[in-house]
């Protein structure tokens, strides 16, 4: 099996199609396929932020539910979207409110049709995934080793939201560890969740949050040839977004 990667896309629907022509996917039948049957998985925040994110629900879920020739972890974006359409009383910001703006406009049949495919590719999504055909593990925020075969509310809430200590920055961003620098494991951790200039490996994880909605790329990462490719973001910068550990 060979995989392609997927980072946080937020809604970047142009910059997805880039991606997929790049790597070598033809579109046929509403969904990206490659001649050698590789196989695209999506680190998850799909919506919140960009300028398309129903489109880009709809060609993952088509991807992954109708054709399954793709798979699916989800995010933190992810879980809020879920709590918004089960009827939860869910703040709409930090990019929530695009997505309800775009899902606003559109007719009542059209609404359900999302809600549901939205709902659907997230009840059937893994917390995250381990793929031991090119030995790697999937999770939006990354995983611990230890904590990899469990799926209790510490992996859940891990691999949505990062390993942080619920402390924030003075400008209210939240502190992480950084668990990347102890992870000591044999296959590889590919993650997306924290912006970063270029896609950032430190022992065998793998960061491709390239932040393509912050205006610099999207990225993926593909198994088992190890390699990195991207396409640049159409969207302005913005500078601030982009986290440095070092
Ligand atoms: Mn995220």
């Amino acid at each position: 099996m060979k995989i392609d990667v997927i980072g946080d896309i937020h809604g970047c629907i142009e910059e997805l199609h880039m991606l997929f022509q790049k790597l070598g996917y033809h579109y046929q039948n509403g969904a990206y396929v490659h001649p050698n049957d590789r196989i695209p998985v999506f680190v998850g925040d799909l919506t919140d932020r960009g300028p398309n994110s129903i489109a880009v629900i709809q060609l993952v879920y088509r991807m992954v539910i109708e054709e399954q020739k793709a798979k699916y972890v989800p995010g933190n974006h992810c879980n809020k979207l879920y709590r918004f359409f089960l009827g939860n009383n869910v703040q709409q910001k930090h990019g929530l409110e695009t997505t309800v703006a775009e899902y606003e406009v559109l007719s009542t049949r059209e609404q359900k049709i999302i809600r549901k495919q939205f709902m659907t590719l997230y009840d059937k999504a893994p917390l995250y995934l381990e793929i031991p055909e090119v030995s790697a593990v999937i999770a939006h925020a990354g995983i611990k080793e230890a904590y990899i075969g469990r799926s209790d509310k510490k992996v859940k809430s891990f691999v949505l939201y990062g390993d942080v200590t619920g402390a924030t920055h003075p400008d209210g961003r939240p502190i992480r560890r950084d668990w990347a620098k102890h992870y000591k494991g044999s296959h590889w951790i590919v993650y997306g969740h924290t912006p970063v200039k270029e896609a950032r490996i430190i022992n065998k994880t793998i960061n491709i949050d390239t932040g393509c909605v912050f205006g610099n790329a999207l990225t993926a990462f593909q198994l088992p040839e190890e390699k990195t490719v991207a396409v640049e973001s159409k969207q302005p910068l913005v500078e601030e977004k982009f986290n440095s550990f070092d």
